[in-house]
């Protein structure tokens, strides 16, 4: 297991210097993030990246994201321009020697939270979902109102994308993937890069838009669509873990098997609901005891496997007096990069 963090490059308040104190943490989790959405990334954008990273004496691990044009999802009639784009920016990752490409498939929203600064107990803040606040948001009024939501749309482009999602629905959005991976993965494998899709997060629709990398049937499903070992997932243990009925250990331990793990995402959740039992999750420390997450049963199933791949602590809550992006703080990211390497130290034999 290679232990990594995540830097949004140069803008990033967590320096490289200070990502390279924090023990046993070598790779880097980045991206190219001054090309447009859409447009293929140049030699010149990657190599900037690695670089600033190199001389940091870090490495760049994995690449998180490239990111998925909308026409892709939507299976618009221009999508192959905008695969063949993705697929370019695929092969300069591959040349600069990076093994692993992380993206995701969400229709217009990545990574949804409705409170980025819940106030906890020990006076630490944390990110938290709630059904009842999501249905609070006005999308009429454009992104605005969504709690850091990093790609802005104003009223009418949010609204225009909305009516072009109307027209399709679960299945379709499916069928977009499979057009998309059927592209890709060739490409990937050409370039020695491993795909590793991202579940959905949180793993149900949100304001009526399909989403479908939700849990076991979905990964088994996705994996089906191209059975080859560059096509391949991010096991996000959040994500995953808000829906009960992933048996993270036991999803771990089916996909490990079939070494189609290539990215780890560790973080704690904790389920709760109000009083009418709509769906409220927070973000919890990393360890098991925080949260639903069975984080020493998911490791000990990777151990068992001998995952060599990347893992990192996803988001941490905000500790310390720290202020800086939701989720993407230093110190608990750091506690969770050294939870997680003492217990992968306690599940080897
Ligand atoms: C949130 C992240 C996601 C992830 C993308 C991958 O913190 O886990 O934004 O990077 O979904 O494309």
């Amino acid at each position: 297991m290679k232990m990594t963090f995540r830097w949004y490059g140069p803008a990033d308040r967590v320096p490289l210097a200070h990502i390279r104190q924090i023990p046993g943490v070598h790779g880097i989790v980045s991206a190219v993030y001054d090309v447009p959405v859409g447009d293929a990334w140049t030699r010149d954008s990657v190599a900037r990246l690695t670089d600033a990273i190199d001389n940091a004496g870090l490495s760049l691990q994995v690449v998180e994201s490239i990111p998925v044009h909308e026409h892709i999802k939507l299976g618009a009639p221009d999508r192959d321009r905008y695969i063949d784009a993705w697929c370019e920016s695929l092969r300069q990752v591959g040349a600069a020697g990076v093994p692993v490409v992380c993206y995701n498939f969400m229709p217009i929203f990545d990574w949804m939270r409705t409170d980025l600064a819940h106030p906890m107990p020990d006076g630490s803040t944390t990110l938290t979902y709630s059904d009842e606040a999501m249905s609070r948001f006005d999308l009429s009024r454009g992104t605005g109102e969504l709690p850091g939501w990093s790609m802005a749309y104003d009223a009418d482009t949010l609204g225009a994308l909305l009516a072009q999602w109307r027209t399709v629905d679960a299945e379709g959005l499916w069928e977009n993937l499979a057009y998309f991976l059927e592209r890709v993965v060739p490409v990937a494998a050409s370039v020695n890069v491993k795909l590793a899709i991202h579940p959905d997060d949180p793993p149900w629709s949100i304001f009526g838009l399909p989403r479908v990398i939700t849990d076991v049937h979905a990964l088994r499903r996705f994996l089906s669509l191209v059975d080859h070992p560059a096509n391949g997932l991010t096991f996000c243990t959040g994500s995953l873990g808000v829906l009960a009925e992933n048996d993270l250990p036991a999803m771990v331990d089916e996909f490990a098997a079939q070494q189609r793990i290539h990215f780890m995402h560790c973080r704690n959740v904790k389920r709760r609901s109000d009083v009418l039992g709509a769906r409220i999750f927070d973000e919890v420390p990393h360890p098991s005891a925080h949260g639903d997450v069975n984080m020493r049963g998911v490791l000990a199933a990777l151990a068992r496997h001998g995952y060599t791949g990347s893992m990192r602590p996803d988001h941490g809550r905000m500790i310390w007096g720290e202020e800086g992006r939701a989720g993407y703080g230093l110190y608990d990211r750091a506690l969770g990069a050294m939870y997680l390497q003492g217990l992968w130290e306690g599940v080897q034999r």
